[in-house]
């Protein structure tokens, strides 16, 4: 598709969410299809971190393009002095020059995803090894397969095969390496990779065995190493120290249930899923395979919004048991 054709006639419908100190916004709105119809889509957008060239030609000489045009005062005051500034705009799209703003688009949207991206309040809950085998887990074998295709296009090199870092065949033990759609391909202090395996049967943390425990110290060690030959990421001084730099997790409960891993920078600190109860390191998550636990027998406590259709429907089938079920407002 042609980029820059991909907003042509974007109606916004209303704000999802918005995050002022990311600088992050998250929109629904539609498109017309002809014949009077409609299609929904999200817009997610955040504008983008600034780079070393940024910095570098910030000063406004005559002879040379700055990466800001204008500027404004706000104030002044002894040594202090608050601005406001325009970026330069570049002519043409190239990746020569910063881009302003980064946009994610989901169309069409289906209800799954609107739901997803609504800023909602959050509930902790526990999962008992029960609750999981007699709830949780019917409900992932349920999930539509159509929410995971994009999985399976990656898997099969139907789509982004040009993006793919690393990939080790094998239905059993391969998996390819390739950015997360959240990165902009760019801004090291905050790589976003994905690791998705190769085998289908792996739908969630609550699924790996000690078997798989090989499979899972490659992810991080070609995660690791791609990272830093690909992109830079832990060379010099942490690299000579024998330090990591790329923090590997997984999510319990994901949006998506094949299993895959994150592997941020660990720089990237202020990233919203890597929040405590839903990220699970995956140095943690071998060790604890390595002490022969039995993850189908894990009690696990995470948070969910309050419009996830799980958290209904854990509200439904445990309002006889409320301890299944806590509850926290705060
Ligand atoms: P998750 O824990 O299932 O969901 O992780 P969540 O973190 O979004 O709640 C799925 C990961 O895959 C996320 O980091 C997504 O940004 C990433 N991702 C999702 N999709 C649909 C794509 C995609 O089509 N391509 C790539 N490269 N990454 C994706």
């Amino acid at each position: 598709a042609d980029a820059s054709k991909l907003l042509h006639d974007f109606k916004l419908v209303r704000v999802l969410n918005e995050d002022a100190r990311s600088k992050s916004a998250i929109l629904l709105g539609n498109f017309p299809t002809g014949e009077a119809g409609s299609e929904q889509a999200i817009v997610i957008m955040e504008k983008t971190h600034f780079s070393n060239s940024f910095y570098e030609n910030l000063s406004t000489d005559a002879d040379k393009s700055s990466s800001l045009s204008n500027f404004k005062s706000l104030g002044s005051n002894d040594v202090y002095h608050w601005v406001l500034g325009w970026m330069a705009t570049p002519n043409t799209a190239s990746s020569d020059v910063d881009a302003h703003v980064k946009l994610t688009i989901i169309r069409p949207a289906t209800e799954a995803h609107i739901l997803k991206y609504t800023e909602q309040e959050k509930f902790m809950v526990t999962e008992t090894p029960e609750t999981y085998a007699g709830i949780v887990e019917p409900w992932i074998k349920n999930q539509p397969v159509e929410r995971i295709q994009w999985v399976y296009n990656i898997l099969e090199k139907k789509k982004e095969a040009d993006t793919i870092l690393f990939e080790r065949q094998g239905s059993s033990d391969g998996f390819i390496i390739l950015p997360d759609l959240k990165w902009d391909q760019k801004t090291l202090s905050s790589l976003y990779l994905v690791a998705i395996v190769h085998d289908r049967s792996l739908r969630s943390m609550r699924d790996l065995k000690k078997e798989h425990i090989p499979l899972l110290r490659s992810i991080m060690q070609e995660g690791q190493r791609v990272a830093k030959e690909k992109f830079g990421l832990g060379k010099g001084e942490s690299e000579s120290a024998g330090l990591s730099k790329v923090r590997c997790f997984l999510h319990y409960q994901p949006t998506y249930y094949h299993l895959h891993v994150h592997l941020l920078s660990s720089d990237y600190t202020s990233h919203p899923g890597a929040l405590v109860g839903q990220a699970h390191l995956l140095d943690d998550v071998i060790d604890l395979l390595e002490m022969g636990v039995d993850f189908t027998k894990r009690t696990l406590t995470y948070s969910l919004g309050s419009r996830s259709p799980l958290l209904a429907l854990l509200q439904e089938q445990t309002s006889h048991r409320p301890t299944k079920v806590a509850k926290l407002t705060e």
